[in-house]
């Protein structure tokens, strides 16, 4: 297996209740390194725009307003099969179906407030990436 990217948000549910640490513990402890990592508040544009795949569902614009009602950190992550990795991390979308000791089973408030983001392709993991991070950011 090869070691790849991909791209993480703690989610403001999370840091509103001062997680950060605790959700990135489970990361590291899942065997993916933070290679970048910066505390943000998204702006409209960017919460729209990142979730753009969404825009027909009837959830948008309560998420929208949901990732910019507090600070997200966006985190590049490396390790093995690094989007798989931390997919299996997080777990499923709605904590009530995710597994035990994963991240959202762990913290989530809701589905919506779910604590965390994870790329689903290696293809996503890198737009998403350079939707946020310049290369100079990734510094290992
Ligand atoms: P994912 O984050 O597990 O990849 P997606 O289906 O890509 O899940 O949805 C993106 C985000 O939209 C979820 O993490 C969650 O915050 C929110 N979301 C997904 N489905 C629902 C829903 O049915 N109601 C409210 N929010 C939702
Ligand atoms: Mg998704």
């Amino acid at each position: 297996m090869a070691v790849t990217r991909t791209f993480s948000i703690i989610k403001p549910d999370a840091t509103r209740r001062n997680l950060t640490g605790a959700v990135t513990s489970k990361l590291e402890e899942g065997g993916l390194r933070v290679i970048a990592s910066k505390r943000i508040r998204m702006s409209k544009e960017q919460a729209e725009g990142f979730y753009g795949v969404h825009r027909e569902r009837p959830f948008f614009s309560d998420l929208v307003a949901f990732m910019m009602s507090g600070p997200v950190v966006v985190q590049v992550l490396e390790g093995e099969d690094a989007v798989k990795r931390n997919r299996d991390i997080m777990g499923a979308t709605n904590p009530a179906d995710a597994a035990e000791g994963t991240i959202r089973k762990s913290f989530a408030e809701s589905i919506e407030a779910n604590s965390a983001h994870g790329s689903d392709s290696d293809e996503n993991a890198k737009i998403e990436i350079d939707f946020f991070f310049a290369a100079d950011e990734i510094v290992g």
